[in-house]
């Protein structure tokens, strides 16, 4: 059976759970256990700190893990990264004083920078050929510049809010992070099988977010020309109605572009419009 290592409590632990219960597999949120069985799919869950997550999998304490692309990067464990899983999207930046006279990244020459991600820090700083300090300290690095510990900062940022509220401004983004699927690198075939219907499930779920099924009468002349507005996955659907003039036309469309297919549909005719929720896409 899998064994798959999840954190046990913060920013991804609810996420990831609901992303498990979305595939159909129920884990216990607990944190106080350390491991449990989930149901739904023959799995195992191990509850640990996000920084112990890529270790366990690299061990092969665990086959899988869900972690930030942060953590894999920074931890330099040997692991496989299977999939991104489209949540805890973030971005590693370097952010300086905003009283600082910043030009361009050899403003860092010689300075001292406080960060929790020192590894990934000091190479982006060697393939630049910058010599700076890097120090680093476990958490409240954003303060560190205010209380003259360092001159600036490497630190997550998501919406900048923490930046802006500690008087600091983002400069170089050096990596974006959102939480992947990793995967120990050495798997028995049966194993690889199990991951395999693991990230079918992901996959599936991933696709489907932001999508709508979308419904509509249409006159019966412009359905060439509502085919020729909707890529759709295949074509879309087109089913007759009572009135022989008249079909009704189904489809499913991304909400980024829903609006302005709509209003196109409309304009050929397309009426009665139903938009409903979609709650997965398995291709
Ligand atoms: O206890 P454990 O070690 O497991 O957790 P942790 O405290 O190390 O990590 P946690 O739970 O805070 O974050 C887990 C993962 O979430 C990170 O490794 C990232 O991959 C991801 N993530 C996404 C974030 C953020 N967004 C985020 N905004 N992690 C931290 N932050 C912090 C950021 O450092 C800043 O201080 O949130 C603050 C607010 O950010 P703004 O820019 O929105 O103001
Ligand atoms: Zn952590």
């Amino acid at each position: 059976m899998l064994t798959i290592a999840i954190q046990n409590k913060g920013r991804l632990n609810e996420d990831t759970v609901a992303l498990m219960a979305d595939a159909g597999i129920t884990a216990s949120a607990s944190h106080r256990k350390l491991i449990s069985e989930a149901s739904g799919f023959p799995l195992h869950v191990l509850y640990l700190r996000d920084d112990d997550i890529p270790q366990a999998v690299a061990m092969g304490v665990a086959d899988i893990g869900i972690v930030g692309l942060n953590e894999v990067l920074e931890k330099e464990q040997d692991v496989d990264v299977r999939m991104k899983l489209g949540f805890g999207a973030c971005r590693l930046s370097l952010a300086v004083p905003k009283s600082a006279e910043y030009t361009d990244i050899r403003w860092f020459e010689g300075k001292r920078v406080a960060t929790s991600y020192p590894v990934i820090l000091r190479n982006y700083f060697s393939e630049n050929g910058i010599h700076a300090f890097v120090h680093e300290i476990a958490g409240s690095v954003e303060v560190a510049p205010a209380v003259g510990m360092a001159d600036a900062i490497f630190d997550i940022v998501s919406s900048g809010g923490t930046l802006i509220q500690n008087g600091l401004v983002e400069e170089e983004t050096v990596i974006r992070s959102e939480a992947v699927l990793i995967a120990h690198p050495h798997l028995d075939a049966e194993k690889e099988e199990e991951i395999g219907k693991l990230m079918f499930r992901f996959r599936s779920i991933i696709e489907s977010k932001g999508m709508k099924y979308v419904l509509m009468n249409l006159p019966k002349q412009r359905i060439d020309e509502a085919v020729a507005l909707l890529p759709g996955m295949k074509s879309p659907t087109v089913m007759p109605l009572a009135d022989k003039e008249w079909v009704s036309l189904h489809v499913v469309l991304h909400e980024n572009d829903l609006w302005d297919k709509i209003e196109q549909l409309k304009n050929i005719g397309a009426a009665d419009i139903l938009v409903l929720a979609l709650e997965n896409v398995i291709r």
